[in-house]
């Protein structure tokens, strides 16, 4: 079972439909069928210095052009090029680092080795540059790559680190069949034809930045790279965009309605609590938004539905499961990734029926499309109890994000004599924000004892690489106040 590929998918696209554009990148523009030449010599490219099926290739690099370049041509080969966030500490790099034993290490700026006091630990230094403009159409004449044409399902096709809220990252594997799939559920309810723009918004480090390239091989559409502008430039650009709340408060507050020109018609939202506000406000710009939940062990996406005035996060994609045990939520299907790796060993990432514990809990109750639809409660290592009651901190975060001037939002718990512990708050916000302000807020729309005794503004110490911030740093950095 293959999705219906039979041959690369960029070979495929290149084959159907040679003179569509399928890139762009600023004023640089790839049809389908340079964009297979150029995976093409790319992987030759790579092929001369060694690189060899099986092997990994460590990429140190932010979202660019040369970075995909790398990844699709490492694909050909039947190598797995697994991009590494670089603003993240050298110590959390150096981990995954030893995780990856890679054979190789590309970086897309030397300076990041300076900056991050980097181990190798036996990864070669690849060398890897694109052509330049001018030479491109010679480029992509008739490559001729010494590996089988044939598209390769199950091979490992990607490594993403995911941190969990507690310890070490893990490193999730996924073969091309398992990107696939993930697109294919997610695209059958959420539309996105070749003639839509999909904006690579996320880093392509996350799962949520992997997707978007594969829902791009998997439908032939097109792939915008963001280029230095705003986010407002960029997101002017495209038809599709896969955001977290945030950024799309951001994009919402930075948008002047009278000069912009909105051509979004879909964004996709994940990764953390979906304010219905944020998205009743898209909605009246015209720009339709779709609330996901998913995670990376299922290559992203796992239930969906179009937003609407409830907060549930939809229902089930095609191509997985889902079942709740009490209150936990446990997946599997053919997007599950096919194991965590640890230096080129997989270890199995389900329980022994083969479902996936994702750690959230949640329940199915009637939204406001009159179907079941799943609801997410939290996590079950957030939970925390004050006066007997159990505490979600998301459900509080939920009420704090719905505040036009806060950012961001992360509950704890903090040691209370009479309570056990009570919740307070940590926050990003446009203004300082007093307890007293917050309360006048926070009346009729959450019960008292779930309101934060105390605010503190978001400390500069804490590192903010990554797509969403971080619990641990911050539960320690909370825990050493008191
Ligand atoms: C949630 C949650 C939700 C995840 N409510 N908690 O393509 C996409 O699906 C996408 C589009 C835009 C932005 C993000 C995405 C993602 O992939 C998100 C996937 C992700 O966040 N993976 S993760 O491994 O980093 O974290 C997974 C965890 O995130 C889940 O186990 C939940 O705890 C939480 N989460 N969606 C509330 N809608």
């Amino acid at each position: 079972d293959d999705v219906g590929f039979k041959l690369w998918p960029w070979l495929h696209w290149a084959d159907l439909n040679p003179e569509q554009v399928a890139l762009v990148y600023g004023e640089q523009q790839f049809t389908w069928q340079q964009v297979n030449g150029l995976v093409n010599s790319y992987a030759k490219q790579l092929s001369g210095q060694g690189v060899r099926e099986g092997h990994v290739i460590a990429a140190v690099s932010t979202n660019n052009l040369t970075v995909l370049w790398l990844y699709l041509a490492g694909l050909r080969l039947g190598a797995c090029c697994v991009v590494l966030d670089p603003k993240q500490s050298s110590e959390q790099l150096n981990d995954k680092l030893e995780t990856l034993a890679a054979t190789y290490i590309w970086l897309s700026d030397p300076e990041f080795n300076v900056l991050n006091d980097l181990h190798y630990r036996g990864a070669k230094p690849l060398v890897f540059t694109c052509f330049p403009e001018f030479y491109i159409d010679s480029a992509v004449v008739d490559v001729d790559v010494d590996v089988e044409a044939e598209w390769q399902a199950q091979r490992l096709a990607s490594i993403v680190f995911t941190s969990g809220s507690s310890g070490k990252a893990k490193a999730v594997a996924h073969s091309g069949n398992n990107h696939l799939y993930s697109a294919a559920g997610l695209l059958q309810s959420f539309c996105y034809t070749a003639q839509d723009s999909w904006l690579l918004s996320l880093p392509l480090f996350h799962v949520s930045g992997l997707a978007i390239v594969w829902r791009w091989l998997f439908a032939g559409g097109q792939l915008v790279l963001p280029s230095a502008d705003s986010l407002v430039a960029q997101l002017s650009q495209v038809t599709h965009a896969s955001l977290v709340p945030t950024q799309l408060k951001r994009y919402l507050n930075e948008l002047d309605i009278a000069k912009d020109t909105i051509s979004l018609k879909r964004i996709l939202l994940g990764g953390a609590v979906i304010p219905v506000v944020l998205t009743d406000k898209a909605r009246s710009l015209g720009i339709e938004c779709w609330s996901g939940y998913g995670m990376t062990e299922m290559a992203s996406t796992v239930t969906a539905k179009r937003a609407d005035s409830s907060a549930g996060v939809g229902t089930l994609l095609a191509h997985r499961s889902l079942i709740i045990c009490g209150q936990s939520i446990k997946v599997r299907g053919a997007s599950l990734g096919i194991g965590y790796y640890y230096r080129g060993v997989l270890r199995s990432m389900t329980d022994d029926k083969g479902w996936l514990v994702t750690g959230d809990l949640g329940e199915k109750r009637l939204g406001d499309k009159r179907a079941d639809e799943l609801f997410i409660l939290g996590r079950s290592d957030n939970m925390f109890i004050s006066g007997g009651e159990n505490i979600h901190p998301e459900q509080i975060e939920r009420v704090l994000l719905s505040h036009p001037l806060i950012n961001q939002a992360l509950v704890f718990p903090c040691e209370n004599a009479e309570f056990g512990q009570r919740p307070v708050a940590v926050i990003d916000s446009t203004e300082p924000l007093s307890v007293k302000d917050m309360n006048k807020f926070l009346v009729g729309k959450l019960i008292k004892f779930m309101w934060p005794i105390k605010y503190y503004s978001l400390p500069d110490s804490i590192n903010v690489s990554g797509i969403k911030l971080m619990r641990a740093p911050i539960q320690l950095w909370i825990t050493n106040l008191y």
